[in-house]
């Protein structure tokens, strides 16, 4: 039975109104709890009653002083978006909220609702996205709460969450009428304001004070220079399209796939050399454009390609650190360049030359907030096609997008010519991701144990001719607020600078998938025109041997590698 609280509130119109907050009973459900960006979860699992609604509890329970306070919500469109947005519009009055920003049809792509967070000083966020995880009622989806900073909450709050799944007993939920989603304007909710939100406006105003927007914009209306944008039927498709067709003037069609749906179209939102056919196959054929670049299912990772050119996102942080100071919004330099562990030490090499420090911290955007906040680093990458700014508190794939066009409009030449010239001044960093997914849990936690315990036994030992400097877990303590993180994954570490991780995602929502990541550094010039799976097949080789990957997963192959 569902007990009732009368709550006297006062509504915008400044008129007493009697609203009826329901206090639901519930009990726990297990596994609520967040992995490296959020909660990702089958539909039907959410969809269960009270699942959604213990999980948002969970979340208010964790937080204090947020009575009268903003909140912002949104998501990348897919199925269950505008159910679970209504559910948490009605827990957010109930609960006291005083006003939510919502953008208009339930959309905020991830970086566009850090930059609203951010904008508007909102007490924080909840956003609705499984990011490149396929969508439809038989796909993924998924929920994260960013804080007050516009980044996803560090892991002291998404630990509190989750012990509060564990012990939740009721949730606070207003029963009332359904929330009109695309109607641009103010609404009540009980006490409680809901302003629909255009959610494009705020991004594209951060985006134009960044970049060059006039010489990137003469640049694609010249006809001479050709580019195609793969939304790949997610979230960027509208940002895309007004930002590029519409206020630089791009001709109509550089966007493509660019109407977001609730099932991305029955693809894959992943922009990598796999999943984003469509762009590839245009990019590595005959005409191919200048540039391409796709985004992911909630707008914050990118894939950046030449004509028949790939550039892996450890090589664009990179260039794009090098070539920062072409941007208007980063003409004062950098402070400082942070990379997740696993992603290649290109940037590295970039650091160094311009005398700033260089950051490893542990997968997933969370560990970049205290290092932006505190003006340590400026750029920030992950290999997983996750490049940002101190601009937003969420890595951005238009922002990446708008920073290629920048520096292409800067130098005029094309992206193959710019990337090699970076490794004849570098050095060539070869680097891959194999990824072995839906592997059995069981067997992946086994295959990590015996890395962790056997691996440090490796040093000193020569393998396929590579001599072991070291192998350890790797740990990372905050240099700002000193909270400490443990097991983010086995680093295998060779004499010669070379590397092999192999860690566990956190973002599946079936079985385990196992990611090895794989990095070779080669100085000389002469050598920079190899195949990238050629050139780190001797490190294939030992992470195969080291990890027996094939006995311990029964697959031969991975599933996917970029
Ligand atoms: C993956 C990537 C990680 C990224 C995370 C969220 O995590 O490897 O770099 O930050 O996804 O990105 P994992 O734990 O599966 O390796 V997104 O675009 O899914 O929000
Ligand atoms: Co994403």
């Amino acid at each position: 039975m569902a007990s009732l609280c009368l709550l006297c509130t006062v509504d915008a119109w400044g008129e007493a109104a009697m609203a009826v907050v329901q206090i639901i009973p519930t009990t726990p459900f297990d596994g609520q709890k967040p992995g490296t960006s959020g909660l990702r979860k089958k539909v039907k699992v959410f969809a269960q009653p009270h699942y959604l609604e213990n999980f948002v509890q969970s979340i208010f329970d964790s937080l204090s002083d947020f009575a009268g306070q903003t909140l912002v919500v949104g998501g990348d469109g897919r199925y269950h978006n505008r159910v679970a947005i209504q559910t948490i519009l009605h827990m957010a009055a109930a609960n006291g909220f005083g006003r939510v920003l919502v953008g208009q049809g339930g959309i905020l792509s991830t970086p566009a609702a850090s930059c609203v967070i951010r904008k508007h000083q909102a007490y924080g966020g909840i956003i609705l996205s499984a990011s490149h995880n396929p969508g439809g009622p038989d796909e993924d989806f998924g929920i994260k709460y960013n804080i007050g900073a516009g980044g996803p909450a560090p892991e002291s709050i998404t630990d509190a969450i989750y012990l509060r799944t564990q012990t939740i007993d009721s949730y606070k939920i207003l029963p009332a009428e359904a929330v009109d989603l695309d109607v641009i304007g103010s609404q009540t909710l009980g006490g409680m304001v809901v302003e629909v939100i255009d959610p494009v406006a705020d991004y594209a105003d951060l985006m134009a004070s960044l970049f060059d927007f006039d010489a990137i914009g003469a640049m694609l209306r010249d006809g001479a220079f050709r580019m195609r944008f793969d939304a790949m039927h997610a979230v960027t498709g509208p940002y895309a399209t007004r930002i590029l067709e519409g206020m630089l003037g791009a001709p109509a069609g550089t966007v493509i796939n660019g109407t977001p749906l609730e099932d991305f179209g029955g693809g894959h939102p992943d922009p990598n050399l796999v999943y984003a056919h469509d762009l590839v196959a245009e990019m590595f054929g005959a005409n191919a454009p200048d540039f391409g670049a796709a985004s992911d299912g909630d707008g914050d990772r990118n894939m950046i390609l030449g004509g028949n050119f790939f550039v892996t996102p450890s090589d664009s942080l990179a260039v794009l650190a090098a070539n920062a100071t072409l941007c208007p919004g980063y003409a004062a330099g950098l402070k400082g360049i942070a990379r997740s562990m696993p992603t290649s030490r290109a940037a590295d090499l970039v650091a160094a030359r311009l005398g700033i420090p260089a950051w490893e911290t542990p997968t997933g955007w969370k560990f970049f907030g205290t290092l932006l906040d505190a003006g340590k680093a400026t750029l920030c990458g992950e290999e997983s096609f996750g490049t940002g700014s101190d601009h937003v508190r969420e890595k951005d794939g238009l922002w990446a997008v708008l920073m290629w066009l920048n520096v292409l409009a800067c130098r005029r030449e094309p992206v193959s010519a710019i990337v090699t010239a970076h490794w004849a001044d570098y050095g060539r960093t070869y680097y891959s991701r194999h990824d072995y997914e839906a592997i059995d849990s069981a067997a992946a936690e086994c295959l990590m144990a015996h890395l962790r315990s056997e691996g440090p036994k490796l040093a000193g030992q020569v393998l396929e001719g590579f001599t072991v400097a070291a192998c350890d877990d790797f740990a990372y303590t905050d240099p700002v607020d000193g909270s400490v993180s443990t097991k983010q994954g086995v680093r295998l570490m060779f004499t010669d600078g070379s590397r092999v991780v192999f860690r566990l995602s956190g973002t599946g929502t079936a079985g385990a998938t196992l990611r090895v990541y794989l990095e070779r550094h080669e100085p000389n010039p002469a050598l920079h025109q190899q195949d990238t799976q050629q050139a780190l097949a001797p490190l294939i080789a030992i992470a195969q041997q080291v990890a027996d990957i094939r006995g311990r997963s029964g697959r031969d192959a991975p599933t996917v590698i970029t």
